[in-house]
């Protein structure tokens, strides 16, 4: 309809498990840090970290971008593992692979106000998003800030696309349901969300 696709239980436990198993010496070598908003410098709630050529940051001086190395590091973000490459095959419908794996790490409280994903120069392309650990109340907008919202419970192992006109809408995370999930180490919630940049 509106170009969003939601496959609840996209990944059963075992398959969740595996995908953070993988994640993790990939977030050892690029580990996460606190992004800051442009001009403000105000700290985001969320941490990130990415994965592939190219990696979504912010900073007060830099504003929003992509660029292919770690702002803490230096070093280059570590690929995109081929079982992820290989979901966004099965669900993106779209012949160009992801560039960016953007990984936000929501702990204690932290949240994620609404904002549409418009730093990529590729805006045909979905953008596919998997949720991991504790729930989390996903609120989806239109394509102008102001408008009416609903809102979407999105689970541990959900996989929701936004592809054709949801693409361009505002959304966000309003809170996490801390304590909902064992999958975590540490408890929260990680989001993957794959991008063409373009
Ligand atoms: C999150 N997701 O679920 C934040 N962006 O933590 C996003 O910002 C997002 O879920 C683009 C497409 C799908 C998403
Ligand atoms: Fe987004």
């Amino acid at each position: 309809m509106n170009g969003l696709s939601f496959h609840p239980a996209y990944l059963d436990r075992p398959a969740q498990e595996a995908l953070l198993a993988s994640l993790a010496p990939l977030i050892a070598r690029a580990p996460f840090f606190r992004p800051t908003m442009p001009k403000t410098g105000k700290p985001f709630s969320v941490e990130m970290t990415n994965l592939g050529p190219l990696g979504w940051v912010s900073d007060r001086e830099g504003g929003y971008r992509y660029q292919a190395t770690h702002p803490v590091t230096g070093q280059a973000w570590p690929a995109i593992p081929q079982a992820l490459l290989d979901l966004w095959q099965a669900v993106a419908h779209y012949p160009v692979a992801p560039q960016a794996c953007l990984v936000n790490l929501y702990r204690d409280g932290a949240k994620m106000g609404l904002h549409v994903d418009a730093d990529e120069r590729d805006r045909a392309a979905p953008v596919v998003s998997i949720s991991l650990g504790d729930s989390a109340i996903f609120r989806l907008g239109g394509a102008t800030r102001g408008g009416p919202t609903s809102s979407l419970k999105l689970n541990s192992g959900d996989v929701v696309v936004l592809g054709g006109a949801s693409r361009h809408f505002y959304h966000g995370i309003d809170r996490v349901l801390s304590g909902s999930s064992t999958l975590v180490p540490g408890g929260g919630r990680i989001n993957l969300t794959m991008r063409v940049v373009g």
